[in-house]
């Protein structure tokens, strides 16, 4: 969810207890290599990672503040890789025993509501953790993430996807948002072309997005007990295997029962996309972003939910230098996507 593109200009999410600390953010950001943005927000370079004011004043803070509980388990992502997926089908696993079916809050809530981000809601308001549902989301790359996280032994579960896939998804998002302080026509009009050449060149909050893979694809290979890397495509290919892997992997284990009697399939079912997408919640909610900057239509998080619809969007020459890109990112590490700009 991109409440990393949260307020920079209206002044209004200035909701530090401690002016002291505000001032202190305020002045490192201030002294950041600075990138005008065609996204929502102008980005700032900290720790070699693209972060728009708001996102980056959210990860100081953590990075100063923030001590997780060890039963904590994070859901990490780069914008639009599957965070309200792996939200939704993480709350599901964790909070079965809180919930009959009928009553689970997925089905009353956006999955971003009920899965706080680290670097906005929380810092927020902590007591926006609910430690009954001990999960957590962030969208900060591994090498920003908090020490305290580091070294805590909470579990990090991360999603990526095809490059091409993400650049469009963030189009279309980008293109949906309303921010207050700015004439929104102005980003209904991005033009596909600029976006793309800001993609490409690494320009992206939180990115650049191979960065940020690459970064969590380490240390799953380093810390395997720690870190589950996860792909958009697979879970998509096989739900009903990366969900158990989920659940086994956050300590929230379905038993031979619970599977006889079908319960992997139905979270699988009660998060598919076309299930969240068409309850009402979802089709006509809004969500603010910051105290008052955005809103975002809750149906902006559900718009096709599939594999390989860059193709509707990008030609052959976009999808085969992004594809490049992410070959040339890659190399060596063992991390492949399979994908060709030919399928
Ligand atoms: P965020 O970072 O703003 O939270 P994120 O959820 O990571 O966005 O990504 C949104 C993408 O996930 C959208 O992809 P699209 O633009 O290519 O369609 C959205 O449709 C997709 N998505 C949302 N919910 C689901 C779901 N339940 N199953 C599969 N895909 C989903």
């Amino acid at each position: 969810m991109n409440k990393d593109h949260g307020p920079t200009c209206n002044g209004q999410e200035e909701y530090w207890s401690d002016p002291k600390t505000h001032e202190k953010y305020k002045e490192i950001i201030s002294t950041t290599p600075q990138r005008k943005g065609i996204w929502v927000a102008d980005l700032h370079q900290h720790e070699g990672v693209w972060w728009s004011a708001y996102s980056l004043k959210g990860v100081l803070w953590a990075q100063n503040h923030f001590m997780p509980q060890p039963n904590n388990v994070i859901l990490s992502s780069a914008p639009k890789s599957g965070t309200t997926w792996l939200k939704a089908l993480s709350f599901a696993v964790m909070s079965r025993s809180h919930f009959d079916e009928p009553a689970s809050p997925l089905l009353t809530r956006l999955a971003h509501d009920c899965v706080p981000f680290l670097e906005s809601e929380v810092r927020s308001n902590t007591q926006n953790l609910d430690l009954d549902i001990p999960l957590l989301a962030t969208h900060i790359p591994y090498t920003s993430l908090p020490k305290s996280i580091i070294d805590s032994g909470c579990k990090i579960v991360y999603i990526c996807r095809d490059p091409k896939d993400v650049f469009v998804s963030l189009w279309h998002f980008v293109r949906k948002m309303n921010p207050k302080a700015m004439d929104a026509s102005a980003l209904e009009d991005l033009h596909l072309e600029d976006a793309f050449e800001f993609f490409c060149e690494g320009f992206s909050s939180f990115g650049p997005y191979w960065d940020h893979v690459l970064g969590y694809w380490r240390a799953s290979l380093e810390l395997p007990e720690k870190v589950l890397f996860l792909k958009y495509e697979d879970l998509k290919n096989d739900t009903i295997f990366w969900v158990k892997k989920l659940a086994q992997f956050m300590g929230y284990p379905f038993s031979v029962d619970e599977e006889q009697k079908g319960m992997v399939q139905k979270i699988v079912n009660l998060c598919s996309f076309e299930n969240l997408s068409s309850l009402e919640v979802n089709k006509s909610g809004i969500t603010q972003v910051g105290t008052n900057f955005l809103s975002l239509k809750n149906s902006s998080f559900f718009r096709k939910g599939e594999v390989g619809d860059w193709k509707n969007h990008l030609i052959l020459e976009m999808a085969m230098r992004l594809d490049q890109i992410t070959e040339q990112k890659l190399k060596g590490s063992g991390l492949t996507f399979h994908f060709s700009s030919n399928a």
